[in-house]
């Protein structure tokens, strides 16, 4: 174990505008239903006050902005107010666990953190690669420009919130569990060489050699990893509570090994859990398994 147990800065960040899908406004409380207080404290680990951002929560349709991206003035409150939180916790040593919320609640947590540690490593699990702009974007909406958003591609980016710091470098970016990239998206990715490991790398490679290789890319010259965890990066018979499920993701065991490689590893420095929809998944099952996989990356172990 590298560290000492870290104190744990659970935060609430109840928005589902940047998806255009009600119901992930409720993930974070359902994640703490679903055990996540009880299983840290159960490891040991201590826990500050936990902080429920006031995000902008209103279901009108998106106003008219002269823009493609949907609820854009929403998204950039919700990021400001969230930033301002992260920033505080990770001032403060504590590590930062946000509850989403659809993704494009990772632009408060980026811009947060950015603020705080000048050259930061991103890890994005995600079926989708989130790296649209306002000109590729197929829906409009804005958890599909979380990434790019945040390595500072396109017409809005972590540069437009309050706080932020620099642009993560994409040679410290690494996406895991890519199966639906839309076209404009692959273009970028191939011509930048951000480095992205497809369900086809992962059935090629292991689940163990890509986090070997992601560990050692986004740790490469960082001063801390972010770890940004899109549920819907799991296979869809395993986690139905996702607003954009993908058939072929993870399996159970890939994730949690994935997590405890990563616990080993040392390098998290923060963590977020992202478009958990409880109205899609009655059983929970959702919830249950993203607090599986916080304990998993903060240090669980079977034996
Ligand atoms: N790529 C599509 C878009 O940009 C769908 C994005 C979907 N959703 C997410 N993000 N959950 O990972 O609209
Ligand atoms: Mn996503
Ligand atoms: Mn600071
Ligand atoms: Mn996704």
């Amino acid at each position: 174990r590298p560290e000492a147990a870290k104190k744990i800065q659970l935060i609430h960040a109840p928005f589902w505008l940047g998806g255009g899908r009600a119901g992930a406004e409720l993930g974070p409380e359902s994640i703490v239903e679903a055990g996540m207080k009880r299983q840290l404290m159960h490891m040991g680990l201590e826990l500050a006050e936990e902080i429920v951002v006031d995000v902008p929560r209103l279901a009108a349709e998106p106003a008219a902005s002269g823009t493609k991206m949907k609820y854009l003035a929403e998204v950039k409150e919700m990021a400001g107010l969230l930033g301002e939180q992260v920033h505080r916790a990770a001032a403060g040593g504590r590590f930062p666990l946000v509850l989403g919320g659809d993704h494009s609640i990772a632009i408060g947590t980026l811009a947060g953190l950015t603020g705080h540690r000048g050259n930061l490593g991103l890890i994005w699990f995600d079926a989708h690669g989130d790296l649209n702009t306002e000109d590729t974007t197929p829906s409009g909406n804005i958890h599909g420009m979380a990434l790019a958003a945040a390595i500072g591609r396109g017409s809005f980016t972590l540069a437009d919130i309050p706080g932020a710091g620099p642009f993560i470098r994409k040679e410290n970016v690494v996406i895991i569990g890519a199966r639906d990239l839309d076209p404009g998206e692959r273009e970028y990715i191939r011509a930048e060489g951000i480095r992205c490991f497809t369900m086809h790398e992962i059935d090629r490679m292991g689940i163990h050699a890509v986090m070997e290789q992601a560990i050692a890319i986004a740790g490469d010259g960082t001063d801390g990893v972010h770890v940004s965890f899109d549920l819907d990066v799991l296979d869809p018979l395993e986690a139905c509570g996702v607003g954009t499920p993908v058939p072929g993701g993870l399996n159970y065991r890939e994730a949690h090994y994935a997590m405890e490689l990563l616990a080993e590893s040392g390098l998290a420095t923060s963590l977020e859990l992202v478009e958990v929809n409880p109205l899609l998944d009655p059983s929970r099952r959702t919830s249950r398994l993203a607090v599986e996989l916080a304990a998993s990356l903060l240090g669980k172990r079977i034996l």
